[in-house]
């Protein structure tokens, strides 16, 4: 059995529960007890982060750890390609994501939580050119493509966030077209349009409750 330690509004922890869905494997998903970083939840996981997987004597933090993990010990369906170029770019995207991409949509959260104050145009500019390079990126005959893959896995419910918050913040993001399009073809996967149906109402509610 395998235990996945998730909050409901974590993107991180989205781009986990879809891998795990899209591979069809069973978990028990658990909210980090005492919270996260707490002494409880340390106690089991050390860096106090979500998600975190736990299977058998295994203990496991950082959704790239994870995601690597499970690839390896659940092998059907393959979320990665062949071949070594491919394996990178799907590696680079998935990176992308959680180095470039992600932090410039964190940029915003102090903002929702102020009410809306703050530097709004430099937040929504830095994401607006991590989409930018995420297109360029995706460019590339050598990136995949065809079947969903780890480097995948964080995208949509990033996307649904830099959404839900641009409006809210009165800055709709012009997205790229490359990138629109991506999004159009992440969400023909069952895993992704189960995880976004159940997002989208917890994120609106979180941003709504602080900026009117
Ligand atoms: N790079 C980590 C990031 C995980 C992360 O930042 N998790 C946040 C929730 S989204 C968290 O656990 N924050 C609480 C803490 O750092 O104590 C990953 O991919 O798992």
């Amino acid at each position: 059995m395998l235990i996945f330690y998730a909050s409901d509004h974590s993107l991180y922890c989205s781009k986990t529960r879809i891998l795990l869905n899209h591979k069809g494997l069973d978990f028990d998903e658990r909210l980090a007890p005492g919270g996260t970083g707490s002494d409880a939840y340390r106690a089991i996981v050390p860096s106090g982060t979500i998600p975190a997987l736990v299977h058998g004597d295994l203990t496991l933090g950082d959704s790239e750890a994870i995601a690597e993990y499970l690839e390896e010990a659940f092998p059907d369906p393959p979320m990665m390609p062949t071949g070594a170029a491919a394996r990178a770019k799907t590696r680079e995207r998935s990176r992308f994501h959680d180095t470039r991409l992600e932090p410039a949509l964190r940029l915003t959260f102090p903002i929702v939580k102020a009410g809306g104050e703050g530097d709004v145009t430099g937040a929504v500019e830095a994401i607006a050119l991590r989409l930018q390079q995420l297109a360029a990126i995706m460019d590339d005959p050598l990136s995949p493509h065809t079947t969903l893959t780890l480097g995948d896995c964080g995208m949509p419910v990033t996307f649904d966030w830099i959404d839900c918050i641009c409006d809210a913040l009165g800055r709709p993001m012009d997205w790229p077209a490359p990138v629109a399009n991506y999004r159009t073809w992440l969400n023909g996967f069952e895993a992704v349009r189960t995880e976004r149906a159940v997002r989208q109402p917890i994120m609106r509610d979180w941003v709504a409750s602080r900026v009117g």
